[in-house]
């Protein structure tokens, strides 16, 4: 459901599914505008690069580079994809999980109210920069929630982000400055829970 590379392979920075006005007061037009094109698009530009220069290091048979770019690759390949599923996690809508989401959030994690309070907790508390992550790890079949470092440190493999909550400064500092909590708090109430019910649903299909 999301589109990350066009045709050739390469990565694309995607449309945002709404106007740069969609979040407004909450997210200003000039700081969401911001956070895509320079931080997401940036992060793009990168990835391209690093995949170009390893293929590059291939055909003239020199490695010599290819540990730095291998190391760029994971984190900007990592941020373009959280940051494409980041803007479809947000709605100006109020939702609430139900159904199979619902059932699997009880399960889990006691409620939804005590998955809130660990999403929130660990959004807040990530060391430097990073991501509050709810993901569903089809391998074990269960709710996981991640404190992300940067893009890609902390994970698990075969997660599936469900949803994402981006705490990097440049998410937040332009508006809410050092206060992170108030941003993630605030965060919370536009969170899009069918947008993380469809992820969860496609996983189950695809895992089956
Ligand atoms: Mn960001």
């Amino acid at each position: 459901m999301d589109k990350l590379t066009d045709e050739q392979g390469n990565f694309v920075l995607g449309a945002l599914p709404y106007a740069d006005t969609f979040l407004e007061p909450f997210m200003p037009a000039d700081v969401l505008k911001l956070h895509y094109t320079a931080h997401h698009g940036g992060a793009v530009n990168t990835a391209n690069k690093a995949t170009g220069l390893i293929k590059k290091a291939l055909e003239t048979n020199n490695l010599e580079g290819v540990d730095y770019w291998s190391k760029k690759l994971s984190l900007h390949l990592s941020s373009h994809v959280l940051h494409t599923i980041f803007w479809t996690n947000i709605s100006n809508k109020k939702t609430d999980p139900k159904g199979e989401l619902l059932k699997r959030i009880e399960k889990d994690f006691g409620s939804f109210d005590k998955l809130k309070m660990l999403l929130l907790h660990h959004s807040k508390n990530v060391d430097g920069n990073g991501w509050g992550l709810l993901g569903f790890h089809p391998m074990s079949n269960r709710l996981v929630v991640l404190e992300v470092e940067n893009h890609e440190k902390l994970t698990v493999w075969g997660i599936v982000p469900l949803m994402v909550i981006d705490v990097w400064e440049h998410a937040y500092y332009l508006k809410y400055k050092n206060k992170r909590a108030d941003f993630v708090d605030e965060l919370f109430n536009f969170l899009n829970w069918d947008n993380a019910a469809e992820r969860l649903e496609l996983a189950l299909k695809i895992s089956k």
